[in-house]
């Protein structure tokens, strides 16, 4: 067993969300989305403070019932951890959350402007920078600071694009912090960081090179970080070692690939509701089933997979009646326009798949619009290509979590921009997001791809993630702080 350490977990959307029941009652609900997936098992190994914004009027509520303090919670398997939400005004959270990260930072670190129209940085974009992105990270940099005032021997873990300025506000006023970020989504070339003004660029990096250490998931959004330190903050770097000198101080960068953890993840794919949900799916599908599990977001390149599947079925009538498609979209961040929007074009282009090829009993392609966590284990199960084709994906879990559960010795189609890329290319159908022809013709490669082969690529990329699991994840990052920790302050401002 590793050693117990004390962590501070800081992210914006915390483990769990509170709301009240019909009957008036506070309960608690697992939040979603993939870092929490992979970070609720830190809290069973280490002691854990985990500061997260207040999502709900209910965690609002709660964290006034403790003065802002943290409240005691327990995960699933009954080990406890404290839990402090920061309680924003809810103009300035807003302002952060549907106008800068991710309107903005998401689209920057998954390149998804074509530059003509898109973005313009007007004057309500810099008023939720300041107003808006400062003031939350400023809210968060004041809750570390008061939890390293009662446990000064504890180490800081910053998680992603929502708390790039924290940081350094924490650093000021604690210089000895030892403090580590996690950035879970690409790193981009510098030129594309050009598209902010700045002051607003500057502020990113100089807030993430407070820490000391930075981890992405792969060694091409490191490279890219590297570089854009160098253009943007004129930062000195050794890139080989993966060292950043910057204001005197130095910031370790290492690729961290995130998994998942396999037993977990088995004994869910085994639950009660998977199982009536997977018979659901067993009942109807055709003999062969392309799957794919995302949120509906424009990284995720839904709408090119729905055409690459269109070109498929153009190419392929043999496989009328017998190949479909199950495409099961949470729909995700509808309060803002680009997402709305972009629901609507995979609804639009959904049609078109169906409108050119069904026939009385077969449908070609299944859209399923809902937030339905069993129903996409099931399918996990049930697949016998999974598409992930998206335009870039700092990781992509679902990469991972798919074939562990597979039942079928699914083929993984797998784009080349994806995190996951770096690590299971040996066993996957490689695609470039953008070629559509190429998606088509890589659905018929998997689709048609010999059993023991098909096998042999299935279990070893199930061999890979049992060795390579979130805990080999969170001590690998662990021990990247224990290397920093102990360094003398003259010994890294050269
Ligand atoms: P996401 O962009 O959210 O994560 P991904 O890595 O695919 O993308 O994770 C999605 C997660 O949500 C998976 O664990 C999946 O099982 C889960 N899920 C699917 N449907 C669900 C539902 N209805 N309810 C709840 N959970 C559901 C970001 C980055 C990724 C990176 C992760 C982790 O964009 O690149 O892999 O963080 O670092």
């Amino acid at each position: 067993m590793p050693e117990r350490r004390k962590l501070i977990v800081v992210s914006n959307r915390g483990p769990l969300t509170y709301s009240r029941n019909d009957a008036g009652e506070r309960v608690a609900a697992r939040g979603g989305g993939g870092l929490v997936t992979a970070l609720r098992s830190i809290v069973t190994q280490h002691d854990v403070t985990w500061i997260a914004s207040a999502m709900s009027d209910e965690d609002a509520l709660v964290s006034h019932e403790a003065a802002g303090d943290a409240i005691e919670e327990s995960a699933d398997d009954g080990s406890s951890y404290r839990l402090r939400f920061v309680a924003h005004d809810p103009v300035a959270y807003d302002r952060y959350y549907n106008v800068i990260a991710n309107p903005v930072l998401w689209f920057v670190q998954h390149y998804l402007w074509g530059l003509a129209n898109a973005p313009e940085f007007d004057h309500g974009a810099h008023a939720a920078w300041t107003d808006g992105y400062l003031t939350v990270n400023r809210a968060f940099a004041d809750a570390v600071v008061e939890e390293l005032e009662r446990s000064p021997e504890a180490v800081v873990f910053f998680h992603d694009y929502h708390l790039y300025v924290a940081p350094r506000l924490v650093r000021e006023r604690v210089p000895d912090a030892t403090m580590s970020h996690f950035v879970h989504i690409p790193w981009v070339m510098p030129d594309y960081w050009r598209v902010l003004p700045e002051p607003v660029r500057r502020a990113v990096h100089e807030g993430i090179l407070a820490n000391d250490v930075v981890s992405l998931h792969t060694e091409r959004w490191c490279r890219n970080f590297l570089r854009s330190c160098e253009d943007i903050v004129d930062a000195e770097i050794e890139f080989e070692r993966g060292v950043v000198r910057f204001a005197g101080r130095e910031t370790a960068v290492r690729a961290r690939p995130i998994s998942i953890d396999p037993d977990e993840f088995e004994e869910i794919a085994g639950s009660e509701e998977v199982r009536d949900a997977e018979r659901d799916i067993a009942a109807e599908r055709p003999e062969f089933l392309i799957v794919r599990v995302d949120r509906t977001d424009p990284s995720k390149n839904i709408v090119r997979g729905l055409r690459a599947y269109e070109l498929y079925l153009e190419a392929h009538p043999e496989m009328y009646g017998r190949v479909g498609m199950l495409a099961l979209l949470d729909p995700s961040r509808q309060d803002i326009p680009e997402y709305s929007e972009y629901l609507g074009a995979i609804q639009r282009a959904a049609r078109t798949v169906n409108d050119r090829f069904q026939h009385p009993g077969w449908l070609p392609l299944d859209l399923r619009i809902a937030d339905d966590f069993p129903r996409a284990i099931a399918a996990y199960k049930q697949f016998d290509v999974l598409l992930v084709n998206a335009i870039f994906d700092g990781m992509n879990l679902v990469a991972k979590e798919a074939p562990l559960v597979n039942t079928r010795d699914g083929a993984l189609v797998l784009s080349e921009n994806t995190g996951a890329h770096e690590e299971l290319e040996p066993w996957v159908v490689s695609v470039n997001p953008f070629d559509v022809a190429g998606q088509a013709e890589a659905l018929h490669v998997a689709l048609t791809m010999a059993a023991d082969e098909r096998r042999g690529r299935l279990e070893a990329i199930r061999r890979h993630i049992r060795e390579h699991d979130i805990s080999t994840w969170i001590e690998a990052q662990l021990r990247d702080l224990d290397e920093v920790v102990g360094r003398s302050p003259t010994s890294i401002s050269a």
